[in-house]
């Protein structure tokens, strides 16, 4: 039999993620559009979303801020606008002007900014609070503007010991949420990233490496030992993908898995045992009960015994993904127009 209409309405309403920026707006939503976004999802231009926790909690200063204006000009170049998501005094910012982002990356070290992730949304915006958005909000804040492709470093996953301390990033079941395309060099060894793999497919949202092979990568290296179930190596394929779920009103993104330049892959490899021993480190001193601190701790632990190596690494993997993010976001465009 089929569903009345009203009772399909009432079932999606029940799985989407956010409201759409008018409807949100319309019941009086602290959500302010920067109008250069605004302007270009009006004309179907592409755009591409960022995040910020990156810039409060991900990196140290000044890197934090010289990276996330470098990935803004390479989102730019690219043909595509970026919209830095973030938390401003309570306030929703889909596209940061240059002085907010400034504030964010400037704040890290005061107690003031915190991490946002979906859970921290409604009293983070009640209480007015400054905020660094994690892949979650953003996906969300995309999701609800319209914005089909994310650009980030590494997507939070399934935590070592995950399957009994249920540390599992807030980051994957959003992906179930909203139809964006997350473009990321993987996920982190700090990870377990198997188990990342093995929650992606229950949630039944697809994960394709963007390159040659289908090696999923492990964010400071190329290859994690996993295979992605798919593989795409052109912004055009990468854009049907994500085009194919718009036209189901498939609810869920994707992740495409792009890998860090090969210049960085030899580094990767060395990075790897300091990588072991901050997760060895942060399992000895408790990381369980740290909740939200405990991927900015192990960031910061893995920067520290690496002298810095991670962070170049670090840096040249987002702006690689930023430009794929640009040139996938320009492909999905002109399917759309
Ligand atoms: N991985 C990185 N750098 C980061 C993050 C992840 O290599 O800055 C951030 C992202 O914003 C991601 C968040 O969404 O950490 C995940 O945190 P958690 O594990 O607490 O869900
Ligand atoms: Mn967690």
């Amino acid at each position: 039999m089929l569903w009345p209409a009203h009772r399909s309405h009432v079932c999606r309403r029940g799985l989407r993620s956010i409201s759409s920026l008018a409807q949100a707006q319309a019941k009086g939503a602290p959500v302010d559009v920067h109008p250069e976004v605004q302007d270009a999802l009006a004309h179907g231009k592409p755009v591409v979303a960022l995040e910020t926790t990156i810039v409060t909690h991900g990196m140290p200063q000044p890197t934090n801020l010289d990276t996330a204006r470098a990935v803004e000009a390479i989102v730019r170049e690219q043909g595509a606008i970026p919209a830095t998501m973030g938390i401003i005094r309570g306030r929703i910012k889909i596209g940061l002007h240059a002085n907010e982002l400034e504030h964010l990356a400037d704040i890290q070290n005061n107690t003031g900014v915190v991490k946002v992730s979906r859970r921290d949304l409604g009293p983070a915006l009640a209480l007015q609070r400054d905020g660094g958005t994690t892949c979650s909000t953003t996906l969300m804040f995309a999701a609800m503007a319209g914005i089909k492709v994310f650009a980030t470093g590494g997507l939070g996953g399934v935590h070592r010991g995950g399957q009994s301390s249920m540390d599992v990033s807030a980051d994957l079941p959003e992906l179930t949420r909203c139809p964006v395309g997350l473009v990321s060099a993987g996920v982190k060894s700090i990870l377990d990233i198997g188990r990342t793999l093995e929650y992606l497919e229950t949630l039944g949202v697809p994960v394709v490496s963007y390159s040659e092979t289908d090696d999923f990568p492990a964010f400071y290296s190329r290859k994690s030992g996993f295979k992605s179930p798919w593989r795409v190596n052109d912004p055009i394929a990468a854009a049907n993908i994500l085009h194919s779920h718009h036209q189901l009103g498939l609810s869920t993104g994707a992740l495409f898995a792009v890998p860090i330049p090969w210049e960085y892959e030899s580094v990767g490899l060395q990075l790897q045992k300091f990588v072991e021993q901050a997760v060895e480190e942060a399992e000895q001193q408790g990381v369980h009960q740290w909740g939200k601190a405990a991927t900015p701790w192990l960031l910061k632990r893995v920067g520290e015994l690496t002298a810095g190596k991670s962070l170049e690494s670090n840096v040249a993997l987002i702006k690689n993904t930023a430009r794929v993010g640009g040139q996938i976001a320009l492909e999905y465009a002109r399917l759309a127009s």
